[in-house]
């Protein structure tokens, strides 16, 4: 939709982190991505210029090392991973505008240009660096983090092995940072989310931070410190620039830059929260750049209780779990499950219910049994309704009320609450059915029966659209079954109502339920 239809709304740009090319994308990589597409979606439909931005981390110590396990050279081998990221997108039907890699010519450009700058603020000094190092996390910890292994290695909190490092390297004053931080997170309230996590991170910058090393010696695949090709950048450091490096970051005069900086939500899981949220901001506010509006940590899933990982082998495979139980009724479940920021678990249970009760059984039936009843009853066109009652009224208010309802709880990433809006109107426009009975009205007021199913196929519309951004799939179906145009499907539709007289042609579930494999006795959704 073209801006000009809503020139009040500001552009919005939204982040996934970039994931490590060390592994195949699973479960865990396209959840954070899903919830990004979702709001870019929504805000797309809303009017707004949306930039919607993924990738992958190519650099560091651990990538270089799955590289040599898989005997390619680094390089090689991230063209290989990267390119998995991107099917995975187009698997999934990501929206994003943009895929960035670290590895690309403007994202050194970037990463440099942003070093320069730390540098020339006096923000950067040489020394050495002697301590603690989590190549899995990429990252430093200080002694009095970790805990003892079973093998006689130190832990980090995370669970990954630490080793002891000792080299040259560039250090970044952190520690001067520690109070214009506090300030920076008492003068923006919104900037960390949810708040649990926000006082985590208060309260681990009020414990002192200390000089962070921003520099190896020891390998080589990084990208090159200016001046002092001894040195590469900490991957950290190089990963956390993508953000400002896909709006053309050095130019700060770019039309991206100026339309799209500082990025509305970095959206990350809880793993990495520490990484956006003290260095990210303390690295631009010292490069004289705007921190991001917003750094949304969000929970992590395990798999019928279990904590996901290759050694449990109970990897979730994103095409597997979208071959079997469906794309649509998979990105559902996904945000509908677990209040957005808690933890979730993936069961197959728990899934089944989802799918079966609130996507075939809540929304699909309603939607087939409207349809079918404006097919059969009312020659295949959408009525035209009489004079409304009390009880029609009601029902188109609620509808009414769901676009902002859902926007202010997506502005505040509220996925499952979103979504509870909607399913609490889907559940009305079922009670309105039965208390309306219009195939009852069929024989005795079919008047009255074309402003009945004029009010639900109204109700179902609006419901299409606003569920657009999490099922695009069964919602454009939908769209097409009630005859709606192109140019109609976007939320400025949802100003004026549903025209009448318009031909539809003879509908089909959209929201099938799932049958085990071994009682496949039942079919379709109405
Ligand atoms: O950390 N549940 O990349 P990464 C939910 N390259 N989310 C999960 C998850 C799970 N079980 N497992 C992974 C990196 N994630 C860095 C980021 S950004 C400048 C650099 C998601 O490949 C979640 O979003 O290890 C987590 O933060 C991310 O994958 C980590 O991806």
């Amino acid at each position: 939709m073209s801006g000009a239809k809503h020139p009040e709304k500001a552009p919005y740009y939204i982040t996934t982190p970039i994931y490590y090319v060390n592994d195949a994308p699973h479960i865990g990589h396209v959840y954070t991505t899903l919830s990004c597409d979702v709001l870019a979606r929504f805000m797309r439909l809303d009017g707004r210029k949306v930039k919607f931005l993924t990738g992958t981390d190519e650099h560091g110590q651990k990538v270089e090392r799955s590289a040599r396990a898989a005997g390619m050279d680094p390089q090689a081998f991230t063209d290989k991973v990267s390119q998995t990221f991107r099917d995975l997108s187009a698997a999934w039907q990501f929206s994003n505008d943009d895929f960035i890699r670290t590895t690309e010519p403007r994202h050194v450009e970037a990463s440099q240009a942003l070093w320069y700058k730390l540098k020339e603020a006096g923000d950067i000094y040489l020394g050495s660096y002697a301590g603690w190092y989590a190549v899995r996390d990429e990252a430093f910890y200080g002694e009095d983090e970790l805990t003892d292994g079973p093998n006689g290695k130190k832990i980090a909190p995370s669970g990954a092995e630490v080793d002891w490092v000792e080299e040259p390297s560039y250090f970044f004053r952190l520690s001067a940072w520690q109070d214009r931080l506090l300030a920076f997170y008492r003068d923006n309230p919104d900037f960390i989310a949810p708040d649990s996590r926000r006082n985590e991170v208060i309260s681990f910058v009020k414990g002192g931070l200390r000089d962070l090393s921003i520099s190896r010696t020891t390998f080589k695949w990084g990208i090159q410190v200016p001046d002092d090709p001894d040195h590469i950048m900490y991957v950290w450091l190089d990963a956390l620039t993508n953000y400002i490096t896909a709006v053309g970051y050095p130019d700060e005069n770019a039309q991206e830059f100026r339309d799209f900086w500082p990025a509305d939500l970095h959206m990350v899981g809880k793993d990495i929260l520490r990484f956006h949220a003290i260095y990210w901001p303390a690295f631009l506010l010292a490069a004289g750049i705007t921190p991001p509006k917003r750094v949304f940590a969000h929970g992590w899933w395990t798999k019928e209780g279990q904590k996901i990982s290759k050694s449990v082998g109970n990897v979730i495979d994103p095409y597997d779990i979208v071959d079997h139980y469906g794309l649509d009724q998979v990105r559902y479940f996904l945000l509908r499950e677990v209040p957005f920021g808690n933890d979730g678990d993936f069961s197959h249970r728990a899934m089944v219910s989802r799918m079966n009760n609130d996507l075939a059984n809540d929304f699909g039936n309603l939607a087939q049994r409207v349809l079918s009843m404006i097919y059969k009853n009312c020659e295949g066109e959408i009525p035209a309704p009489g004079e409304l009652m009390p009880s029609d009224e009601a029902m188109l208010a609620a509808a009414d009320s769901l676009l902002p309802h859902v926007r202010s709880e997506l502005s505040v990433q509220g996925f499952q609450r979103a979504l509870d809006a909607l399913w609490a109107v889907i559940g009305q426009a079922n009670r309105y059915v039965d208390e309306q009975a219009p195939w009852v009205l069929r024989k005795t007021d079919p008047a009255r029966m074309a402003t009945v199913l004029y009010v639900l196929a109204e109700v179902v519309r609006q419901l299409a659209l606003l569920t657009q951004p999490f099922m695009p799939n069964a919602t454009e179906r939908l769209l097409d079954q009630l005859a709606q145009p192109a140019d109609a499907r976007d939320f400025a539709a949802l100003s004026q109502r549903l025209a009448s007289g318009r031909a539809i042609d003879k509908p089909q579930g959209v929201f099938p339920r799932y049958v085990e494999p071994e009682t496949q006795t039942e079919t379709g959704d109405a």
